[in-house]
């Protein structure tokens, strides 16, 4: 009997989608260009590939047959896939499967923007989500009342309505389930897997398109006779974890049958909030005082706007001094309750202050306000640690 036999029902109540953005550098560049809509492009040049804009308004693109260099491509349309070339192929081997594709240079700024456009739009619908890189993101949906159908329908309309593009989303028991699913019906997907689906429509597929089964095991996998995910819930507990460890192979056999526990990581809760700033011009404690005291107070300003508007409260106030020998020095203390505000974080950043010897030229000052509790969420509790928010910024200072 498979060692997945014993653990524990996945519980019904949850639904897990996972959505990822079709053909999405390309399809960000199609907004733009909407000519090239049906035509197949590829993704990957640098600026010598810039559309030229005619006297009269038309635009003349880049082919790949016209490339020469060492670039890769990072995307392509559907189109251009069709031909045989994809994500990671050498612009110059593309260009002998497509010499009369569309080259356009990558744009990152556009696809973060895009990036952020789809996510917004999909976080007001639900906003358990945990992100995934630029194209993709999981949203838990079990706390939600709709139907699936209707709720990944509702999802994937305002992705298109807030950027115009489309997406492929799959909803299923949990991550691993999800991420297979919204591969299976792309481009403009919408898949709902059942456990009934697992045998019909998982186990046919080859093991590596497991998110977690790369090249490397794949090819082992091969190498065992071992070559489709249904092959693989097959195999012998004790036979996988001889051939790839006690965990991973446990991991593997799970997989293939369809377990998968893990709860989505939504959270994005800083530990810290801080600003900085380098100065443009070295600045002594004694003769530049004045100067000095005003970039103090203002960042203490920035730091309790940036709390209130994150909704957080902080206890501990510090400070951080680098000096022109970049030597970098901190200080902290912990107050008995929380606060948000400019004037307390700026005596107790003082207090700080008091403590280190000011007799040298500073490059670097700044203010962190951590153990941090969330006020939305209740009095001082303390949100989960996992990342600092640091804001630096440099400025021009008019030192007479
Ligand atoms: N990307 C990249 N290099 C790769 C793979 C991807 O730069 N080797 C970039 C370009 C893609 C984006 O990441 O547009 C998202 O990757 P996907 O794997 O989701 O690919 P696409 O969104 O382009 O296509 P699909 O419709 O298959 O999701
Ligand atoms: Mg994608």
């Amino acid at each position: 009997m498979p060692a997945t036999a014993a653990r524990p029902e996945e519980s019904p109540a949850r639904r897990i989608a996972h959505l990822d953005m079709d053909a999405f550098y390309a399809s960000v560049e199609l907004l733009r260009y909407p000519e090239l809509r049906g035509l197949p492009v590829v993704i990957g040049g640098s600026r010598a590939q810039q559309p030229l804009t005619l006297a009269d308004g038309e635009r003349r693109f880049a082919r790949l047959r016209d490339y020469a260099g060492r670039g890769v491509i990072t995307t392509a349309t559907y189109e251009a896939r069709a031909l045989g070339v994809f994500s990671a192929m050498g612009i110059m081997k593309a260009a002998r499967l497509a010499p009369e594709a569309i080259l356009l240079p990558v744009d990152f700024a556009a696809y973060r923007h895009y990036s952020q456009l789809f996510k917004a739009a999909v976080a007001k619908l639900a906003p358990q989500i945990e992100d995934r890189g630029i194209d993709e993101i999981y949203i838990d949906l079990s706390a939600l009342a709709d139907d699936t159908q209707m709720l990944a329908q509702r999802i994937k309309d305002a992705v298109r309505a807030a950027t115009g593009l489309s997406c492929s989303i799959c909803i299923a028991a949990n991550k691993l389930l999800a991420k297979i699913g919204s591969d299976l019906d792309k481009p403009d997907g919408l898949t709902l897997l059942t456990a009934d689906d697992l045998t019909r429509r998982i186990w046919p597929l080859p093991a590596r398109k497991i998110n977690g089964i790369g090249p490397k095991a794949s090819e082992r996998l091969a190498v065992l006779g071992i070559h489709s995910i249904g092959d693989l819930a097959q195999a012998d507990a004790g036979f996988l974890q001889q051939h790839f460890g006690r965990s991973y192979g446990r991991w593997l056999l799970a997989a293939a049958h369809g377990i998968d526990e893990r709860p989505l990581s939504t959270s994005s809760e800083p530990k810290s909030i801080s600003r900085e700033t380098t100065f443009e011009h070295d600045l002594h404690p004694r003769d530049d005082r004045q100067i000095l005291g005003g970039i103090f107070t203002a960042l203490c300003t920035q730091v309790a706007d940036d709390l209130r508007r994150k909704a957080y409260r902080g206890r501990t106030i510090g400070i951080k001094l680098r000096f022109a020998d970049f030597q970098t020095v901190t200080r902290d203390l912990t107050l008995p309750t929380a606060i948000d505000d400019a004037q307390g974080i700026r005596r107790a950043a003082g207090e700080c202050l008091r403590r280190v010897p000011l007799d040298r030229k500073l490059r670097l000052l700044g203010v962190r306000v951590s153990t941090l509790s969330g006020r939305r969420a209740g009095k001082d509790r303390a949100p989960p640690l996992q990342r600092e928010l640091v804001f630096t910024e440099s400025r021009e200072l008019g030192v007479d």
